[in-house]
């Protein structure tokens, strides 16, 4: 009898990326979506299309902010592992709605471990948490690991605090198989437009064909530990497969900043930016023409930032064999590529790509 796992968040980046993973491993996988006027699933169709097609892929209706959702999934599909991706997973967003995102990415976790207990599932059902480098916030030290106390800056940050919190507290209290996964940035051609690193790929594509309208970004010296996505999820799952739960650092150990991203991204049309001013007032001209090509815009600064996230992986190589492969350069030359394609296809169909999938 092949595994069940039900995954939230499965629209999502990693949700997809992971049920692919899951269903070639001869996994039974379900999925919760959410209700919403437009399609959603265009990033899971890309990768799970004939299993969506022919109904092996199984989602579910429901919402991280309704329990009765939650307790009536878990209990229909008696999963053996449980993923939790589902968040409002955007930080600067969560400035913006900070009670639905403490509801969602806090409280949720806690409606499906509560789920778990209904359903009679405290000892069949493993329970992965998506915790983030975003705990750590104002680090207290360089680089980040397991020991290392957190400090979040955002709501985002503080709501994950409690998921992360409220899943070891039932693992200690009930002797559930719960665990997070502490994951810092990672990244590639489905993360989300709005994600500083899409934006930029995005950008760069159109400019690759010719478009003329300057990439407006905010914080140009925040630094990241990027890693690729298809790599992180596959630790998600050694992290369930585990005698034992535990919590786990993935990274790759290297820190980039968003104006390193933007120049590698930029020399991969052949582009070489040069700064000039500073502050708001700073621009990126292109060497070789004078033009414009990304300009400061105070939108983007959030109320507090955080600076930099390095994660230490160390334990996560020990326990897990896990590593990351994929380097800097690479993940960004990837993204570049699939957004110019992307753009390609836009211009040769006249739409978006999401309209037609
Ligand atoms: P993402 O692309 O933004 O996907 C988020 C998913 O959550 C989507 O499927 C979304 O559904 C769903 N969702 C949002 N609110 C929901 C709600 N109230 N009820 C049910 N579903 C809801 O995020 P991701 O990059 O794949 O990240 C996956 C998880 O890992 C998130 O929890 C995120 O916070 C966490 N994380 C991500 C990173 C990273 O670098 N990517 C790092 C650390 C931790 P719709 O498609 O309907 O919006
Ligand atoms: O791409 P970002 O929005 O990602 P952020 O805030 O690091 O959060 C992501 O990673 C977390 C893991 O550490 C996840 F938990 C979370 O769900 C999400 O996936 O921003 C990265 C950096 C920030 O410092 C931001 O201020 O880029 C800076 N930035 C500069 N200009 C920008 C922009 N970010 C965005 N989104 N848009 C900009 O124009």
């Amino acid at each position: 009898m092949s595994k069940i796992a039900l995954i939230t968040g499965i629209t999502g980046q990693d949700g997809a990326f992971l049920a692919r993973h899951l269903i070639d491993l001869g996994y039974e996988v379900h999925g919760v979506i959410r209700r919403s006027s437009a399609p959603n699933i265009h990033r899971l169709s890309r990768i799970v299309a004939p299993e969506l097609a022919n109904g092996t892929l199984k989602l579910h209706y429901g919402d991280m902010t309704d329990f009765s959702s939650m307790v009536r999934i878990v209990g229909d599909t008696r999963p053996h592992e449980i993923y939790n991706l589902a968040a409002q997973s955007h930080v600067a967003v969560s400035f913006e709605t900070p009670e639905y995102t403490a509801s969602a990415d806090g409280i949720g976790p806690l409606r499906l471990l509560e789920a778990i207990r209904i359903a009679g599932l405290t000892h069949h059902t493993r329970f992965y948490q998506a915790s983030t480098s975003e705990l750590y916030g104002k680090v207290h030290e360089i680089p980040q690991r397991e020991t290392t106390p957190f400090h979040p800056r955002s709501p985002y940050g503080v709501a994950k605090l409690y998921g992360y919190w409220i899943t070891v507290n039932y693992r200690e209290a009930y002797g559930m198989h719960a665990s997070n996964g502490i994951l810092f940035n990672h990244e590639g051609e489905l993360r989300g437009e709005l994600f500083v690193t899409r934006k930029i790929t995005k950008a760069v594509g159109r400019m690759a064909l010719g478009h003329r309208q300057p990439l407006r970004l905010g914080n140009l010296d925040a630094q990241r530990d990027w890693g690729d996505a298809q790599e992180y999820i596959r630790g998600m799952h050694l992290i369930l497969q585990q005698e034992t739960p535990d919590d786990y650092v993935l990274a790759t150990g290297e820190m980039h900043s968003v104006r390193e991203f933007v120049e590698v991204a930029l020399n991969h049309i052949d582009k070489q930016v040069v700064w000039e001013g500073e502050g708001v007032d700073e621009v990126g001209i292109c060497k070789a023409t004078g033009e414009r090509l990304v300009m400061v815009d105070k939108d983007f600064f959030r109320p507090a930032e955080v600076e930099l996230l390095l994660g230490d992986p160390s334990k996560a190589k020990e326990k897990l064999g896990w590593s990351h492969e994929k380097d800097f350069k690479h993940l960004v030359a990837d993204m570049v590529q699939a957004d110019i394609r992307r753009q390609e296809l836009i211009s040769q169909n006249g739409i978006e790509l999401e309209d037609f999938l």
